[in-house]
């Protein structure tokens, strides 16, 4: 709604946090370094690891050192108003407890709690705005879960049984059990047709009225737009948009990537968005503990000194 697309505008500064599986290898798979997104390495296009192997990772997590409040504490302390976590990406693993699958959290870790939950409860007491990522097209674990192109080859099983099993309600699950939503952020829509996009849209507005989402919903049925990952624009867009960026070169915590953007780069690239209108979305990768790296931290600090110093936010 209009106070929902106020709020966008206003808030102009968030953190989008890439966490599962992936985190636990870093880009690193039986002693080769797949340098590149972190969050692939189990895709054809990269180590290409049978699930069967893949799925063993979850046995290993333990994210001990994953703390909420802490990591609310690091957005607001860098200027930021909303939180976005991946609560399912492309691997298909939910980083929450989920009833609708038991590759989740919950179930396939020995880690007790739902992260997720937690951040909520965090957010809200903070006052920071929350959102969910979601891989709605492509999973590769689930039958049916579509690959990296839409026409895969490999891909195996009716997509629309994996829509309507998996996917709708792991999202309703998202948009009823984790208090108030402020965005819902899907991915890589790829071939989806127009009516699976706006099945989601209608649950989300059914479930969420006040929740917007964004362009990769597909189909152009989306409330503001993302513009392609890590580009910085040279010109103002049409209605409510955002840049997504990240704090190294990886989403996923990568463990060889120490590209690290300084105070100065993420505030030279936070206001040559924000000048242009959009809102600048700023990544950051936490590891199999749990942390998000302290050089990362770093100049999310440095940056937000200036911010709440200057920034009038
Ligand atoms: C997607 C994901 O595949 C990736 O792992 C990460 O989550 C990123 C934020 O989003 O990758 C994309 C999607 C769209 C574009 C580029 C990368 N694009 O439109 O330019």
């Amino acid at each position: 709604d209009e106070a929902s697309r106020q709020q966008f505008t206003q808030d102009k500064y968030s953190m989008f946090i890439h966490w599962g599986l992936y985190s636990i290898p870093g880009g690193e798979w039986k002693g080769k370094t797949y340098y590149g997104i972190s969050e692939w390495l189990m895709s054809d296009r990269v180590a290409d690891i049978p699930i069967d192997e893949y799925k063993k990772l979850a046995k290993d997590f333990h994210p001990d050192q994953f703390d909420a409040k802490a990591i609310v504490k690091l957005a607001i302390d860098s200027g930021m108003k909303n939180i976005v976590i991946t609560a399912k990406h492309h691997e298909g693993f939910a980083m929450y407890h989920s009833k609708a699958s038991d590759y989740d959290i919950e179930d396939a870790t020995s880690f007790s709690g739902d992260p997720l939950k937690e951040l909520a409860k965090a957010c809200q007491e903070a006052g920071l705005g929350l959102g969910f990522y979601y891989s709605q097209m492509q999973d590769w674990y689930e039958q049916g879960g579509a690959g990296i192109a839409w026409t895969d080859n490999n891909q195996k099983g009716d997509f629309d049984s994996y829509f309507d099993l998996k996917v709708i309600p792991q999202v309703t699950e998202l948009l009823t059990e984790y208090g108030p939503i402020r965005t819902v952020w899907f991915d890589t829509p790829g071939g989806m047709t127009k009516e699976q996009s706006m099945k989601l849209v209608n649950l989300v507005r059914k479930l969420q009225p006040k929740a917007l989402i964004n362009s990769r919903i597909g189909n152009g049925v989306g409330d503001f737009s993302t513009l392609g990952d890590h580009s910085l624009s040279q010109v103002n867009h049409p209605g409510l948009w955002e840049t997504i960026d990240t704090t190294n070169n990886s989403w996923g915590f990568a463990w060889y990537d120490e590209n690290w953007k300084s105070g100065k780069e993420i505030l030279h690239r936070l206001i040559s968005t924000v000048g242009r209108g959009g809102n600048y979305m700023l990544n950051v990768g936490p590891n199999a503990k749990g942390l998000v790296p302290e050089y990362a931290q770093k100049g999310l600090l440095k940056a937000g000194e200036w911010l709440n110093q200057y920034g009038g936010t």
